[in-house]
């Protein structure tokens, strides 16, 4: 595996690439134009900056998370092809600085969805909770606003543009389903998927967060099924999965370890995270470790090591620790002790004493 790291750019993440560095085995970043509209195309003067300054650390750039994508398109609007024709160009620039991978994902309006982003755990730490009776009543208005509001940096997902047109996509989405928002998604990876093979980039869809229908949005890709029906779309070498514990995990019903059996050849990016579920279906994103949590992670990377798992793989939201002030979910020091979990597990599979030379 190739373990990566996900940062928000130069003036948008409390961590330094310099800090990054001193994790052990971290091989790339995760990154994106954060401060690109959703829709605009990423320019070739724009992506060189950043993989530039990312290489200049040693790491990699090779993965991108994420490249959203426009509600028109989801939607299917009459001017989804206009964005379709960005998002083409934007994969030409990618492609043109050596990106592998482009994450996204095709979710109605939210991306992830928390109640709480700073919820208390016993130990003194705290972390991203969801607690499904608040996430019913709450307006989804206020929802947003909040989540937007709760730190100065921009979130991922959380498109502030948003935020002055939820009601009008809230009355769009009226007449999409799940038949609908496939059949867009099926129209989007039909044009964007040969521009992919040509760049020899992969596009891995990221499942939905947590992976069921919220504020009667649908949302399409939650569990094993929905896998299955995506990989019915094509069978191009782009067409990919981002494997995602925490997320598809939050349903007990995902098998992850199973999963990861099946599917993380079809996934050239892995986020791997536990999260702990409730009987009554909240849950909350614990440390990485199997014990902590619902998800069987030294299952699933027992799993990808004994494939010999050549993707890139990256320590998903960890708690905040140690008083540290950062961005919900991406602070430096739990992710780093996930990674260093992770990377125990592997070894403790692919055990190699380095010789003295
Ligand atoms: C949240 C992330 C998501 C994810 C996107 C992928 O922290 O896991 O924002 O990056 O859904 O497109």
């Amino acid at each position: 595996m190739d373990m990566t790291f996900r940062w928000y750019g130069r003036d948008n993440d409390t961590v330094t690439l310099d800090q990054i560095k001193q994790i052990p085995n971290v091989k790339g970043i995760v990154w994106a134009l954060h401060k690109k509209e959703v829709g605009q195309v990423w320019t070739k003067e724009e992506i060189k900056s950043e993989v530039d300054y990312i290489k200049s650390f040693g790491f990699h750039a090779d993965v991108v998370e994420s490249v959203n994508i426009h509600e028109s398109i989801k939607i299917g609007d009459g001017d989804r092809d206009a964005y379709i024709d960005n998002y083409i160009e934007t994969i030409k620039n990618l492609g043109e600085f050596g990106v592998k991978v482009i994450c996204y994902n095709f979710m109605p309006i939210f991306d992830w969805t928390r109640s709480d982003l700073f919820h208390p755990l016993s130990d003194g730490s705290t972390a991203l909770f969801y607690e499904k009776s608040k996430i019913e009543e709450v307006d989804p208005f206020d929802l947003f606003k909040s989540v937007s509001d709760a730190t100065d940096l921009s979130l991922p997902g959380w498109e502030p543009e948003k935020l002055d047109r939820i009601q009008e996509l809230f009355k769009a989405y009226e007449s999409i389903d799940e038949e609908k928002l496939w059949d867009n998604l099926a129209y989007f990876l039909e044009r964007v998927l040969p521009v992919c093979e040509e760049h020899d980039i992969k596009m891995a869809i990221h499942p939905d967060d947590p992976p069921w229908s919220i504020f009667g949005l649908p949302r399409i890709m939650t569990g094993e099924a929905s896998i299955k029906k995506l990989f019915s779309i094509s069978d191009s070498p782009s067409h990919c999965l981002t494997f995602c514990t925490g997320s598809l995990g939050a349903n007990p019903n995902n098998d992850m370890k199973d999963l990861a059996s099946k599917y993380a050849h079809r996934s050239p990016f892995a986020h791997i995270r536990n999260v702990k579920i409730y009987e009554n279906g909240d849950f909350i994103e614990t440390s990485h470790l199997t014990e902590d949590g619902s998800i069987d992670i030294a299952g699933v990377i027992k799993e990808l090591a004994s494939q010999n798992y050549k993707g890139y793989v990256r320590p998903d939201h960890g708690r905040h620790i140690w008083d540290e002030k950062c961005r919900p979910g991406y602070g430096l020091y739990d992710r780093a002790l996930g990674i260093m979990y992770l990377l125990g597990l592997w070894d403790a599979y692919h055990y190699k004493k380095k010789e003295l030379s």
